[in-house]
């Protein structure tokens, strides 16, 4: 889980095979404090919604690294290689690049990081693209064609989003992952925080949603109890996710999704999500401080009020996994332990903790440049799990002690058993769900490398599904419920 694959520098020349393009989802070393389960959760869309673009007479294949398979396949040689481009993984890509392009394979690039730092990825490439793939992929196969590959293509992200085609998930291999239903409804998001790969520089990404019935109608195809919305923010515009509920509500399936806390504003949205299937919910807290959200420019409830807010959520059968940011201007060095016990009082079921990272591009990156408290431009560290900056008031080394700390604590037997739910019946499931998910590192390791993450999890998602539905009728029925439907999957974005 920490190093790639061997690239063979002195494997013979192949053929090139034309028309035939391969997507790449390169190998990033694995936090061995967090969870691994969380990379299997499901797959990345990046590749998959632009391979829905590929002209027809184009055979089309996915690779991703992190799936354990060894190195890429080579033998017939692609005509083209597309690799999709994080900061911390950009090295890997670059290593890729090179690989591909010695043997005669076109090689573009694309992604986040490729819109962020432009002139660092060209000389990797035959052709960048910037922005949109969707747009930019069937216009980049047909220049392969004609022999006239541009160095730069460019999309922005102001169409209309209803018009793209489905991602084509037939491409993933399912058995490698919890669900290959990544569902993704919505574009942008209505926030603007400062530390947010959104506020990148060049990136203008308006709201756009797509149709409720397109996303109900991909998930039925898709013969899965379990989606994961990738949306940055499904609850950014709450008419939009009340129509989308309405929508999922008759498939009977459950899902997990990203939201701001401020979804609790509206009781009634929240029923509605439950209804429709919602089991866990992955929040951005960031910070139980108040400053640090407004600095970081949040528009967010006072946090005095999230334990009622959680408490809310509990209340309609939804877990919540709560996403800390650790190291920002107003945070001392009891932030973690504050932080745990807050969590803990509050029996969130899972956390997921990130080292505060200026992205390159960011309002944050340049603030800490201009402050002169950037330590390196090292973009393998800058992960989340590694401080890249002088915090004001610890050390880079105590904010990453701490880190790893609070991931320990939150890790261990008695935080899990503390944060148990309150009724009974919801322990054993509860308690399933913790151990897999947080103390089998492992275990995932055997589990990704024979292929059977999918077989073992999809019991454990089938008995949730059973116990949401039952979870609902009470929800249907009147106001008293019929017990918690505590799930055994976490939503880990
Ligand atoms: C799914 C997901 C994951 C999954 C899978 C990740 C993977 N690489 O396999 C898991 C849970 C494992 C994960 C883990 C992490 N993630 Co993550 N993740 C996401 C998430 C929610 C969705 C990604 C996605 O599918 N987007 C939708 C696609 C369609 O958008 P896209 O990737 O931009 O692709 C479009 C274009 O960029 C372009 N494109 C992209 N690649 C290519 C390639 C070619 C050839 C072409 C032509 C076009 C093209 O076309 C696409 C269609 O328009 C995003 C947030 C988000 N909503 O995007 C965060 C996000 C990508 N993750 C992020 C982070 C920080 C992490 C972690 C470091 C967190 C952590 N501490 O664990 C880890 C590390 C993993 C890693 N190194 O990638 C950040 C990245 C920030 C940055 N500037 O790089 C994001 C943006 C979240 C955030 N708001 O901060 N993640
Ligand atoms: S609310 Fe979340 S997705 Fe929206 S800008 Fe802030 S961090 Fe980004």
């Amino acid at each position: 889980m920490i190093h790639p694959p061997v690239l063979d520098p002195m494997a013979p020349p192949v053929v090139v095979q034309p028309r035939y393009a391969l997507l790449i989802n390169p190998f990033y070393p694995k936090d061995p404090n967090a969870s691994f389960g969380k990379h299997l959760l499901t797959p990345t869309l990046a590749l998959t919604s632009f391979a829905g673009a590929t002209p027809p007479h184009w055979e089309v294949r996915y690779w991703d690294e992190n799936l354990l398979d060894g190195r890429p396949p080579f033998d017939p040689m692609p005509e083209a290689v597309g690799i999709t481009v994080h900061l911390t993984f950009a090295r890997r890509a670059f290593e890729l690049a090179r690989w591909y392009r010695s043997r005669g394979s076109k090689v573009i690039l694309g992604g986040l990081h490729v819109l962020s730092c432009p002139e660092e990825c060209a000389p990797h490439a035959d052709a960048l693209a910037l922005g949109d793939g969707v747009q930019l992929w069937p216009r980049i196969l047909a220049d392969v064609e004609a022999g006239c590959l541009k160095s730069k293509y460019l999309a922005t992200y102001e169409n209309q989003y209803r018009d793209d085609p489905a991602p084509r998930r037939s491409i993933l291999p399912r058995r490698s992952f919890l669900t290959t239903t990544s569902l993704i409804a919505t574009r942008g998001c209505h926030n603007r925080c400062g530390f947010c790969y959104l506020a990148t520089d060049g990136l203008r990404m308006p709201y756009r949603m797509r149709e409720p019935s397109q996303i109900a109608a991909e998930f039925a195809a898709n013969d899965q109890p379990y989606a994961v919305f990738i949306d940055n923010n499904l609850g950014s515009n709450r008419e939009y996710l009340r129509k989308l509920c309405h929508a999922l509500r008759p498939l009977k399936r459950i899902w997990s999704a990203a939201v701001t806390i401020d979804v609790t504003d509206d009781p009634g949205l929240v029923r509605e999500m439950a209804l429709a299937g919602c089991t866990g919910v992955f929040v951005g807290l960031e910070s139980l401080t108040d400053e640090n959200l407004s600095d970081a420019h949040k528009k967010t409830p006072k946090t005095a009020d999230y334990a009622r807010r959680v408490r809310m959520l509990h209340e309609h059968g939804i877990q919540v996994n709560g996403s800390f940011v650790l190291g920002f201007d107003h945070d001392r060095k009891d932030v973690f332990a504050r932080t745990a016990d807050w969590i803990e009082r509050n029996r969130l079921e899972c956390a997921t903790f990130h080292i505060l990272t200026p992205y390159p591009a960011t309002p944050l990156f340049r603030q800490m440049e201009a402050q002169g408290r950037l330590l390196h431009r090292n973009w393998d560290l800058y992960d989340t799990a590694h401080a890249v900056f002088r915090p004001r008031h610890m050390s880079p080394e105590e904010l990453e002690q701490g880190y790893e700390w609070i991931y320990q604590r939150l890790f261990s037997h008695a935080s899990i058993w503390r944060r148990r739910p309150e009724d009974w019946r919801a322990v054993a499931p509860y308690l399933a769900m913790s151990y897999l998910y947080k103390r089998s590192n492992r275990f995932w390791h055997l589990l990704i490398k024979h292929h059977m993450v999918h077989a073992v999890w999809r019991p454990l998602v089938e008995i949730t599904r059973l116990r949401h539905l039952r979870f609902r009728e009470g929800l249907e029925g009147s106001e008293a419920l019929s017990g918690p439907a505590v799930n055994v999957v976490t939503p880990g974005v």
